[in-house]
């Protein structure tokens, strides 16, 4: 009997066990998507929402804006502040995107170094340079010292925006290539600025 007792006891402590473990890995494969020092979805994440807002505009025929972001001469202001200084700014500007996720599906997300992404479920090419725009615009008006900015006095942003409207054609592939090309034209026009680049799987279109 005593026995019995002993062995429903450890059962006990082994579903326990078992449990805290489940959640750990739980909490442990949620980490695999976040970024460490901003607390926004990683690269990782973000591929992962952008294929699942590919499907779900194919599926319901509605757009999907991505805005690639990348903070100008970020060396500058490392080189000039001290390499603290720019991961503070990181973490500001992180701050600055979430309040942009508005939305279910927005996702901000931590592109690389200094680059963060914006994925924007439901909007088209219009709005999403309206929305790059205010962004661009709240980045500017936070103020944040860069001293050796080209010509700036304060931390700003370039943005490449595009858009698709829902279709099985677009790629993950095709989404990134055109936000990356027209945040590249940004960079090229003087940086501080929002250009758009459409994506479509025939051809592109350039919008100045
Ligand atoms: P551009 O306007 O052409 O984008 O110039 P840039 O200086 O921003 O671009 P570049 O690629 O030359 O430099 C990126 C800098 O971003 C260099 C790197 O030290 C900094 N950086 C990347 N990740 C981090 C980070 O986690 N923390 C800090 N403080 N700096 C970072
Ligand atoms: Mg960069
Ligand atoms: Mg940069």
């Amino acid at each position: 009997m005593q026995r019995i007792a002993s062995l429903e006891e450890r059962n006990r402590e082994l579903e326990t066990l078992a449990e805290h473990l489940k959640s750990n890995v739980e909490e442990l494969a949620a980490l695999v998507y976040v970024d460490a020092l901003t607390g926004l979805v990683n690269r990782r994440g973000f591929d992962a929402a952008v294929e699942s807002e590919l499907r779900r505009a194919a599926r319901t025929g509605y757009p999907l804006a991505l805005l690639l972001c990348d903070i100008d001469c970020f060396k500058h202001c490392n080189d000039t502040h001290g390499h603290s200084h720019g991961d503070s700014v990181l973490v500001r500007l992180a701050a600055l995107l979430k309040d942009f996720c508005k939305r279910e599906g927005d996702c901000a997300a931590r592109y690389g170094g200094e680059e963060f992404a914006l994925l924007l479920p439901g909007v088209a090419c219009k709005d999403s340079v309206r929305i790059a725009e205010q962004l661009r615009k709240s980045v500017a008006a936070l103020s944040i010292a860069h001293a050796h900015s080209q010509s700036y006095a304060q931390v700003t942003i370039s943005i490449g925006a595009t858009s698709v409207h829902g279709s099985p054609l677009f790629l993950r592939r095709h989404l990134v290539e055109a936000a990356d090309a027209a945040l590249y034209r940004a960079k090229r026009a003087g940086r501080n600025r929002t250009k758009y680049q459409a994506v479509s799987s025939t051809g592109r279109r350039d919008r100045d």
